[in-house]
């Protein structure tokens, strides 16, 4: 994967002048979104000359592309150029294919996934959740969604479920929803009340084939996978639109403008890597995209946000994440049509992207 990062010229306390319109969607959750920002009062997208930013990366669909992902697409084509944050998850996301171990899973007549590839079995992924912190654990698997495609959505039936790490442990958090004719989505969330301590994470096949791909990605400060961590990427969504371009973080003082050459990505910024494999119709593609495009500061000085985060204890309060670096992206591009409204969204990413600095 190729990062590159756009040349800002940004400085602490430097202003983005935006002479071009910027629009601004925010999208959480990104299953409700309100997406008036991407459309006029008729409903018809926005017109050329204006720039749609994000501020929110979202939590909508991965391995096909959601609601928003077909909105952004469907705006790009009106000319707007698409800025998403790629998030801040890193390499936070456990893929592999479903591995049949014969051992009984939570609910009756369910089996649980093998996440040793080799001759060993081992049913249960150790993680370690932080004193007083919440994991989220976002999971799905090869199928297609009812909630995109219509019938017959999901084939298979999945479950996931959260032990303690005691012998003979009680389930403490699941994901159990019987997704046969639905969407092939469990989500789970469990916060740790204890000390820092170590869980169990099962995987279960209940009912219908084995999909040829499984996937979570997790959230949570300080969460980490201890056991067959594959670290894949983390951006999906509409991150991962064909339409939109999504930009990954490096703090400004990692800068040119700042004596670093090139730019150093935040640790956190989130990898791509999330394959689309169903169309919008619901048949299976295997479509891989090289996300994040460009990298773009984060960490400035704002007035507000946020509160107490103060880096350089000048008074100011710095904005970091991947939402604080796509506006930068955003009001570069806005530059740029301001300064000749014609091209439309793929020359603006062309010029981004071809005149950024190769970070690796
Ligand atoms: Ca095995
Ligand atoms: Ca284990
Ligand atoms: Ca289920
Ligand atoms: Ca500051």
């Amino acid at each position: 994967m190729t990062r590159t990062a756009i040349r800002t010229g940004m400085r602490n306390h430097s202003r983005l002048a935006t002479t071009a319109l910027l629009a601004l969607a925010v999208t959480w959750p990104a299953q409700a979104v309100d997406l008036s920002a991407l459309r006029d009062s008729k409903g018809i997208p926005t017109p050329f000359g204006r720039q749609v930013l994000e501020a929110f990366h979202g939590k909508d669909l991965k391995g096909k592309d959601g609601p928003i992902a077909q909105a952004v697409d469907t705006v790009k084509a009106m000319g707007v150029a698409y800025f998403s944050s790629a998030g801040n998850d890193a390499r936070h996301s456990y893929t592999d294919g479903f591995r049949n171990s014969g051992v009984a899973g939570f609910r009756g007549g369910s089996t649980r996934h093998d996440f040793d590839a080799g001759a060993g079995v081992d049913t249960l992924q150790q993680i370690t959740i932080p004193a007083g912190k919440t994991a989220i654990f976002s999971f799905q698997w090869s199928d297609p969604h009812f909630s995109i495609s219509g019938s017959p959505g999901a084939a298979s039936d999945l479950d996931i479920v959260l032990y303690s790490d005691r012998n003979n442990p009680p389930a403490l958090a699941a994901g159990l929803n019987n997704n046969i004719a639905g969407d092939p989505v469990e989500v789970f969330s469990y916060t740790n009340r204890g000390p820092t301590k170590t869980f169990l994470l099962g995987i279960d096949l209940v009912s219908g084939p084995a999909p040829t791909t499984i996937k979570y990605v997790y959230f949570g400060s300080g969460v980490t996978i201890n056991e067959y961590d594959t670290a894949s990427g983390s951006s999906y969504g509409h991150a991962n639109a064909a339409g939109a371009r999504a930009v990954g973080a490096a703090r400004y003082t990692k800068t040119p403008a700042f004596g670093t050459s090139p730019p150093v990505l935040e640790s956190f910024s989130s990898a791509g890597g999330t394959p689309i494999l169903f169309d919008l119709g619901g048949a299976a593609i295997n479509q891989l995209r090289q996300k994040p495009e460009i990298v773009a500061p984060d960490g400035g000085d704002t007035t507000f946000f946020s509160p107490g985060q103060d880096f350089e204890s000048n008074g100011f309060p710095n904005f970091f994440g991947t939402s604080a670096a796509a506006p930068h992206a955003a009001g570069v591009a806005a530059l740029l049509r301001a300064f000749d409204p014609v091209p439309g969204p793929d020359t603006i990413y062309s010029v981004l992207q071809s005149t950024a600095l190769d970070m690796g």
